[in-house]
């Protein structure tokens, strides 16, 4: 059997022989050419598919060193603010160490697949009356005066693990890409791809996108009340904002900006025109790739961080589909096939 990441990562992570480790099996996920995203944009586009990791989403890599650890340290409950697949990830790795878990999300807006699934994984949601930032806030002071694992990337554990993306990035890539693309929320993910690869001797350039109503790193300052239809990416003050900003300066990157608008375009372009469903904050890499361009990078890597099937609703408001009526009767089915 393939092992998990940790097995296969263990000379790079903090864990020894003799430790209990919690997997489900995560990273070794595909990288996979985008022929109609690299026609487009003008360079060899690669896709990053997180969300082939068990819960969905890349937060699983973090999520099996994080619980891990917890259960080495004799947690008995996790914890975690989260705009949805944290969560989710949280709730899983949990239940298979038999361990409770809490998670604090924004009321109401979080997309319904996440939602299901850290319910399914038995997970006790508590909605909040407030944004993720203040969700955050609240569960790290809760975890200072309680013995609680926090497993949000304000852990150390969740880069850690997160950083073996890159290296696998690099494996499959004979040597890391010119450019990587990735979203940005609460910008542990690029801060954690960043580790990975200046651990590995590279450094391609750092782009980080945002969404243009929740875009702290953009603007210089939190934002207070963040919106986007990309609701993972709700975010107005990334935790690790500095480390986010030190990776695009080191690597001569940049943190920029796309519209929902454009997310949306590219939402819809990945589905339509690759076969690939992922969801909107995913898009946001393709979004900003498209529209600031590969600058003068031969091989792009974008990181697409989770499914599109966890936002049912995002996808039913915005799809180029179509749902045609259809009486039981030939004459009606062929006009609603050709017609
Ligand atoms: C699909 O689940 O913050 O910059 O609480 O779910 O490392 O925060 C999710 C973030 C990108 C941004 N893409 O990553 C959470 C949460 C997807 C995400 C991000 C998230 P970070």
């Amino acid at each position: 059997m393939r092992p998990g990441l940790i097995e296969r990562y263990r000379d790079h992570l903090p864990f020894g022989p003799q430790d209990t480790l919690v997997t489900l099996l995560e990273g070794g996920t595909p990288l996979l050419r985008a022929p109609m995203l690299s026609e487009r944009v003008g360079a060899e586009v690669c896709l990053k598919l997180e969300g082939a990791n068990p819960t969905g989403s890349f937060k699983d890599r973090g999520m099996t060193c994080a619980v891990s650890a917890a259960v080495r340290e004799g947690a008995e409950a996790v914890i975690c603010a989260s705009t949805g697949n944290t969560a989710a990830s949280a709730a899983a790795y949990a239940a298979r160490a038999g361990l409770r878990c809490a998670v604090l999300v924004p009321d109401g807006k979080i997309a319904m697949g996440k939602l299901a699934q850290t319910l399914m994984h038995g997970g006790r949601v508590i909605a909040l009356q407030g944004n993720f930032d203040k969700a955050l806030q609240m569960v790290r002071e809760l975890a200072d005066t309680h013995p609680i694992a926090l497993v949000n990337s304000v852990n150390e554990f969740r880069i850690e693990g997160q950083k073996t993306a890159a290296f696998e990035v690099i494996e499959d890539l004979d040597g890391a890409p010119d450019v990587l693309c990735i979203p940005v929320g609460n910008a542990g993910n690029i801060t954690a791809y960043w580790r990975g690869f200046t651990e590995m001797g590279t450094a391609p350039r750092m782009f980080g996108f945002q969404a243009e109503g929740a875009a702290p790193l953009v603007l210089g300052h939190p934002v207070e009340h963040p919106e986007t239809v990309a609701s993972a990416i709700r975010i107005g003050k990334p935790a690790r904002g500095d480390q986010a900003l030190q990776a695009v300066r080191e690597s001569g990157g940049a943190i920029r900006a796309v519209s929902d608008a454009e997310i949306l375009d590219a939402y819809r372009f990945m589905a339509v025109k690759e076969g690939m469903f992922f969801e909107p904050a995913s898009a946001a890499a393709v979004a900003g790739l498209l529209k600031y361009g590969h600058d003068g990078a031969k091989r792009v890597v974008c990181v697409m961080t989770g499914r599109g099937i966890k936002d049912q609703q995002t996808a039913m408001e915005h799809h180029a589909g179509s749902i045609i009526p259809c009486e039981p009767d030939m004459d009606a089915l062929v006009e609603a096939v050709l017609g």
